[in-house]
């Protein structure tokens, strides 16, 4: 069996995409998602012009031996560009291998360990009380996990408040919007909001809240200890991660969950955070870390430490992604939560797929493979449009973690 062509297709139903389909001399075809926001271009070409050739030829089958080919082969390791198409090309081997066994892809890789996966959903407001409703609306869709961000009085454009309900998409701007962020008003607010939170809904829901790398150690510390009294779930990238070390400060502080990693791309990058137990979840994704086959070596090494899996799901990661990790997410055994940030009608429309939404929880279906795949035609209908990600600065001009 052989790969005989490999094809990268970039397509903006609402927002950008990059997509892999590799076709092979047996008239099976593979989708992988190749997506990164605000720099998706230069996936392109690193798929284009250096790994589709290499490709051409191979055994579709030897899903190892092409990760590590592609993995040790370039000598240039990790990093975000070589790890997406990394992702890329090992989704689409794995969709291939699947349809060819007239399998769903969770029972390829060992079976269902649940009968569906929990997500968390994103509710977002202008103010307090707007996120307070919007919470509320959440509730009433049947979610069981929330992620509540809210504009904070005094900070022109907080993190996470989007326009709209249910579709939120940062990257906004053909360039970078500039933001200015306030750490001490921050945390003064970010208290309020989960206290009103748990005052509204009582103790059932639970409640997530990402501070977006804003916070440094000791500050992260302090917000964690003014919210253990409102439960949270988690607390997401309270403080960049480049510096793993960082977390023990934070860990030392509190007892409100961690979770990290969705900027990772391998095992080295959550390696010390794992096995000095200074987090609870692991945000690595399909998409972000190589593919199955690497997230799956991450999740079986966070399960020796009790750490478990919380998959990145923003928009930016494509519907191939989320369908690639709903299959993971059912068989892997130390699963935690699912983010699940809805995508528009029209990128729905562009990728038809087999997973749907019911009271909480998101499920496979049983197509084989994967279960996403790519209208073509209909992506051809909307070219690539430039987006960037926004900008934080300091209120002093310092540029800062957005
Ligand atoms: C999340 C994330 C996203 C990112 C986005 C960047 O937890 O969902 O932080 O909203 O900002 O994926 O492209
Ligand atoms: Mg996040």
């Amino acid at each position: 069996m052989k790969i005989v062509s490999a094809k990268v297709i970039v397509t903006c139903p609402g927002r950008n995409f990059v997509t892999l389909k590799i076709q092979t001399d047996q008239g099976v075809y593979g989708i992988g998602d190749a997506t990164l926001n605000g720099r998706e271009l230069s996936v392109v070409s690193y798929l284009e012009d250096h790994v589709v050739p290499c490709l051409i030829g191979k055994d579709p089958r030897r899903i190892e031996d092409i990760w590590q080919y592609l993995y040790r082969g370039a000598y240039w390791r990790r990093g975000p560009v070589t790890m997406r198409a990394i992702a890329a090309v090992d989704v689409a081997l794995w969709d291939i291998k699947a349809k060819m066994a007239g399998m769903p892809l969770y029972d390829l890789l060992g079976g269902k360990s649940r009968d569906g996966v929990m997500v968390y959903g994103h509710a977002n407001g202008a103010d307090l009380e707007e996120t307070v409703d919007a919470v509320g609306r959440y509730i009433d869709l049947g979610y069981k996990a929330i992620r509540a961000q809210s504009g904070v009085p005094g900070i022109e454009m907080a993190y996470g408040v989007g326009r709209g309900t249910l579709h939120y998409e940062p990257a906004d701007a053909a360039l970078p919007t500039e933001t200015v962020w306030d750490t001490r008003k921050y945390l003064n607010f970010a208290p309020k909001l989960f206290e009103r939170l748990r005052e509204v809904y009582g103790p059932e829901p639970r409640l997530l809240h990402d501070v977006h790398h804003r916070l440094t150690p000791i500050e992260a510390g302090r917000l964690g200890k003014a919210l253990e009294p409102f439960d949270l779930f988690w607390m997401e990238d309270a403080t960049p991660a480049e510096n793993q070390e960082a977390f023990r400060l934070i860990r030392q502080h509190t007892t409100t969950p961690l979770a990290v990693g969705e900027i990772f791309n391998t095992i080295w990058d959550c390696k010390d955070l794992i096995q000095n137990q200074l987090i609870d979840y692991i945000r690595a994704t399909i998409v972000g870390a190589g593919g199955v086959t690497h997230l799956r070596r991450i999740a079986d090494f966070a399960a020796l430490y009790q750490v478990r899996t919380g998959c990145h799901g923003a928009t930016d990661l494509s519907p191939v992604t989320m369908g690639t990790a709903l299959h993971f997410d059912t068989w892997v055994p130390n699963f935690g939560i699912q983010e699940y940030m809805r995508h528009t009608e029209e990128t729905d429309a562009v990728f038809p797929h087999a997973y749907s939404f019911a009271d909480g929880f998101l499920h496979p279906g049983d197509a084989p493979g994967h279960g996403v795949d790519i209208d073509e035609d209909l992506a051809a209908k909307h070219p690539y449009k430039p987006a960037y990600l926004p900008v934080a600065r300091l209120t002093d001009g310092t540029m800062w973690n957005w």
